[in-house]
Parts: C-alpha cells; sequence; structure tokens
C-alpha cells in the first residue's frame, strides 16, 4: 500500500521555502493509522509553561513525543500520561511524510517524532516558533485531516503582514530551510462536519526532533 499520491509542490508565495502539496493522501486511511495511535496515547489538553491551557489537544507517536507542562516544553521518550513509551510512528506515515519532504528537495528527511493536534470548532494557535528540535536543517511536515483550517505565517520576527495559507482534508505542507523558524499559527476554525473527522481538523507534524 502506498499513502502517497504524487503531486505537484506548490511553492507558498511569500514564504521561502514553503511548499503546499493539495490532496496528495487519502484522509480515511491517514485517520484510521491516527486512531490506532489515539486508542494507545489518547489525546489531552497540556498545560503552558505559564499555567494556560492549550486550545488544541494533542498526542505525540515516534521515538520522542512533544511535551508541555509547567517545567516548559520538550521532547520526551515517554508519555507522561501513560508512563510508557509513545506509540510507534506508523511505518506508513513515516513514508508519506519523507517522500513529501523529498518532492520538496528535502533529501532523507527521517522523522523520530509525529505531534498530532486535534482542534475543535473556534479552537486555534496563537502565533510561535517551532524551536524545541535540535537540528533546524531538517524540515517539518504537517498533514490536515478534516475540517478546512486558514493557516498564517509572520516571518522571523512574528511581526509584519502575515500570508494566509487555506489547507483542506489531505493537504500536506512542507518547509524548512529559511522559513524553519518563522512564526505561524492557526485562526479559530469554522464550525462544520467532514465526512471522516466528524467536527474537528486534525494536524500531524513530522519533525526530527534528536
Ligand atoms: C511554518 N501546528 O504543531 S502545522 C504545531 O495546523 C503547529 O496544527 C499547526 O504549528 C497546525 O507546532 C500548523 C504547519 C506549520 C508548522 C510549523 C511551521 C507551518 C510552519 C514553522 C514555520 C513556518
Ligand atoms: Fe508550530
Amino acid at each position: 500500500m502506498q499513502l502517497f499520491k504524487p503531486v505537484s509542490s506548490e511553492p507558498v508565495s511569500g514564504v521561502p521555502d514553503m511548499f503546499h502539496l493539495r490532496n496528495c493522501f487519502d484522509p480515511q486511511q491517514v485517520f484510521d493509522l491516527t486512531q490506532l495511535v489515539v486508542d494507545r496515547s489518547p489525546f489531552r489538553h497540556m498545560q503552558t509553561p505559564r499555567g494556560y491551557t492549550m486550545a488544541a489537544a494533542i498526542t505525540n507517536c515516534g521515538v520522542v513525543g512533544w511535551v508541555s507542562d509547567r517545567r516548559g516544553y520538550r521532547y520526551e521518550p515517554i508519555d507522561p500520561e501513560t508512563g510508557t513509551a509513545w506509540p510507534e510512528m506508523p511505518p506508513l506515515l513515516f513514508s508519506l511524510a519523507q517522500m513529501a519532504a523529498q518532492r520538496c528537495g528535502f533529501d532523507d528527511f527521517a522523522p523520530d517524532a509525529c505531534l498530532i493536534n486535534r482542534y475543535a470548532p473556534g479552537k486555534g494557535m496563537s502565533a510561535h516558533q517551532d524551536r524545541d528540535e535540535n537540528d533546524f536543517t531538517q524540515p517539518i511536515v504537517s498533514l490536515s485531516l478534516g475540517l478546512p483550517a486558514r493557516f498564517f505565517v509572520q516571518g522571523s520576527d512574528g511581526k509584519g503582514r502575515s500570508t494566509p495559507i487555506d489547507l483542506a482534508s489531505g493537504d500536506v505542507v512542507v518547509w524548512g530551510g529559511a522559513s524553519r523558524l518563522f512564526y505561524h499559527g492557526v485562526r479559530p476554525l469554522k464550525p462544520g462536519i467532514d465526512p471522516v473527522t466528524g467536527s474537528c481538523r486534525i494536524n500531524l507534524t513530522f519533525r526530527k526532533a534528536g
């Protein structure tokens, strides 16, 4: 079985080294693989270091998973909720992420972490950088499932005008290089019903953490 549908990768105008690959996997197949992860390490709302509760529910698969609590943000090999290792990254998802990266010029991407975010209607993610990984030469690959979302990218200082990107179920975004440390976020989700996920959006981000 092959998950990745060969597609064209469009450069995102105004954002260097960022690519949008539309409709490049079957959302039902990726949702089913995600469910296997969620059955073992359920979605939960983590606390931020400042004591807020994150709007998106999260879980992880892979050798390490991203966690947030009063002590800070970091990657951990053990799920703090279950006390055991995070579920294995499904090999089909690993190769989907690797092929998408390859298509955008990032060879040999070998993600060891996949952060899975789930958004309910009205929920989003405020502007932030992804900088808890050790090697910023490695890209990040994002898969969108379910309800559509408007994503924004703001540049390296988090100031100036933001570029909107509309993401649909089945879309992939790959970024690295000059845009790797750009500020970005997700606008609050509009309500709706998706045939695969129901009334939510799920995003998987594949990272090389270690
Ligand atoms: C562009 N997730 O988990 S993924 C995250 O849709 C996160 O759930 C969002 O941001 C989501 O950290 C967006 C797409 C994305 C991620 C990181 C980027 C785009 C980016 C970093 C720099 C520039
Ligand atoms: Fe991010």
